[in-house]
């Protein structure tokens, strides 16, 4: 149905003019829709049909083997001022973008069916969510984006009383890599995408607007647009506690989302609740606290590794009703990937299973799903005022050094922490696997402008009234000198967070270093874990030397972002390199060189 509102109605017009489809389809989300889409990308090979007695209603589409990740490289902020969109960004002139992006697009839905999708990122009543429309050639695409996002006829009648949407146009083009760019301009809320039809390049609601263009307008708007998951941890008096934390991508954000307690917390009446496992929208409320709303409606996650050991939530959640991109087959088709049980019979390009050709499933396979199938989903993430945010996690990837976990003296100092998150890269975007690189916040891929801009919007939240969250940093992953991890991660990372809520409600007194405080002798629960004497030492040493080097290291990534650094960061960053420069050189735990 066109829309009432003359704005959207022209834009709509326009992008027909220019990519010539054959004929506009108008999504209202509704179930007869994807029937039907379901339908036409069976016959024309689009999706699969997977095993229905085994996976009711699931499907697989396969990508172009050169179309898996998301093209960092290939990913433009283009703001009228180059300095704004940062050195964290590639930048493009906004004349230059359109220009190259026009061209691609000219005629390029010839014979196809140009889809109009009205979506909404947040509950449909939330003054916090935000509305865009998505224009597409591609109906993988629009499936996605029924389950990823609030798409459809209310968004639509949202967007029609606001005036206001974020438009973004997509076309999966030829699929050719020299002819694939993701543009964003923030300034005119915009996004187009060619040449791709992977998630994060494709589903424009997610890292597009939900992040590249939804930090900037959080930064003129007072508020924060997070690669964070929201979980709500109820201890057994039935207080709930919910915390958002920052990690990489593929780092586990989903597992921690969706934890499922140890045996003993589970007797004890320990309950994990999941708000969101990806982006997390934030702002002060009148009390001055923190509230988050995920701006997702379901999760695009990383399949390989996802198991009953990981995270048997997470495949409750796709046993049924979920589009599965890349992943292999066992010989009965049913999906199958790196960490289940069987055997695959073919990979996922299709062939025979042969392990020569490398994993069965590729690294970067993922499932679609509608968060409302999650046995943990928690009925808060329909909030429209969002949940309060007791604690702010970072953490990535770090073999050494970092220990399991450490909180932040203030929010400066928290903030600090955030900017310096490093992690090892992962198979989520194309590059180099393994090589630790810096990523502040774990935005480093999403941030739509200046890193140092958005180092002093975090730090504009400290003052008037503010009841801002505690901040940790953890690491899941430190290795032994054999390059064994040291931590069992997974349900026992619950019993981290645990110690995080002794300290929000003062019953853990913690040990300070200069780097943060970490768990004192008895405060991180052990019973029922098999930890070999002397491990979690290891795991909450502080090395001096090492941290020296990291501070030093730390203050050079700083100053990369020169005259825009604030300078409190970088004061914090001396302070903390001078801390340890005083500290006697052995302290028990907290100082070891
Ligand atoms: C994702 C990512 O898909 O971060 O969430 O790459
Ligand atoms: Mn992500």
């Amino acid at each position: 149905m066109a829309s009432s509102l003359e704005a959207l109605r022209r834009w709509v017009d326009e992008t027909a003019a220019l990519t010539r489809p054959a004929q506009v389809h108008w999504c209202d989300g509704s179930d007869a829709e994807y029937r039907g889409l379901v339908e036409a990308m069976l016959t024309s090979g689009d999706l699969l049909e997977l095993n229905q007695a085994t996976h009711p209603g699931c499907y697989l589409h396969r990508s172009h083997p050169s179309d898996v990740a998301r093209v960092e490289h290939l990913t433009f902020v283009c703001t009228r001022d180059e300095v704004a969109a940062g050195p964290n960004n590639h930048w493009m002139a906004p004349a230059t973008a359109h220009a190259k992006m026009d061209a691609l697009f000219d005629g390029c839905m010839q014979g196809r069916t140009m889809y109009v999708i009205p979506y909404c990122m947040g509950p449909i009543d939330s003054p916090l969510a935000r509305c865009g429309v998505e224009i597409t050639d591609s109906p993988y695409v629009v499936a996605n984006m029924r389950a990823m996002t609030r798409m459809g006829a209310a968004a639509q009648a949202r967007i029609e009383r606001e005036g206001r949407f974020v438009r973004g146009l997509h076309s999966t083009g030829e699929l050719d890599p020299e002819r694939r760019f993701i543009m964003h301009f923030p300034e005119e809320l915009t996004i187009k995408s060619y040449g791709s039809g992977y998630g994060g390049n494709a589903l424009l609601g997610k890292k597009c607007h939900a992040l590249r263009i939804a930090s900037w307008q959080a930064r003129d708007e007072g508020w924060l647009a997070e690669h964070m998951l929201i979980v709500g941890i109820q201890n057994p008096q039935g207080k709930t506690h919910y915390i958002a934390a920052a990690f990489p991508s593929a780092c586990g954000k989903t597992n921690l989302a969706m934890l499922i307690p140890p045996e003993g917390y589970r007797r004890d009446g320990w309950k994990v609740w999941t708000i969101g496992d990806d982006i997390c929208w934030m702002r002060p409320g009148s009390d001055g606290r923190l509230y988050a709303i995920n701006p997702e409606a379901g999760f695009f996650g990383v399949a390989p590794g996802t198991s009953q050991d990981s995270n048997p939530n997470a495949l409750a959640t796709i046993a049924h009703d979920t589009i599965f991109t890349n992943v292999a087959l066992t010989a009965d088709n049913q999906p199958w990937w790196e960490g289940l049980p069987g055997t695959p019979a073919i990979d996922w390009q299709g062939r025979s299973y042969d392990a020569a050709n490398g994993p069965a499933a590729h690294p970067n396979a993922r499932f679609t799903v509608s968060a409302k199938q999650c046995p943990t989903w928690s009925p808060k993430a329909e909030d429209a005022q969002g949940v309060p945010i007791s604690a702010i996690v970072f953490g990535g990837r770090r073999p050494s050094l970092l220990p399991l976990v450490m909180e932040a003296n203030d929010w400066t100092h928290g903030v600090l922490m955030g900017a310096a998150m490093g992690s090892e890269t992962t198979a989520a975007a194309t590059g180099a696997v393994g090589v630790l690189r810096r990523d502040s916040m774990a935005m480093k891929p999403f941030c739509g402008y200046h890193y140092g801009d958005y180092f002093s919007h975090w730090l504009s939240f400290d003052g008037n009234g503010a009841q801002l969250p505690k901040i940790f940093h953890v690491n899941w992953f430190r290795k032994d000198a054999q390059g064994r991890f040291l931590w069992p991660g997974y349900g026992e990372n619950l019993r981290v967070l645990e110690w995080m809520i002794d300290r929000i409600e003062g019953r853990a007194v913690g040990r300070e270093s200069p780097v943060g405080t970490v768990p004192a002798d008895g405060e991180l629960r052990t019973d029922g874990l098999d930890l070999p004497a002397g491990t979690l030492d290891m795991l909450l040493d502080i090395d001096r030397a090492g941290w020296q080097a990291e501070l030093a290291a730390i203050g050079d990534y700083l100053q990369s972002f020169g005259a825009r650094l604030p300078p409190r960061l970088r004061a914090e960053q001396q302070r903390v390199a001078q801390a340890l420069e005083d500290t006697p050189a052995r302290t028990r735990h907290a100082i070891a060189s």
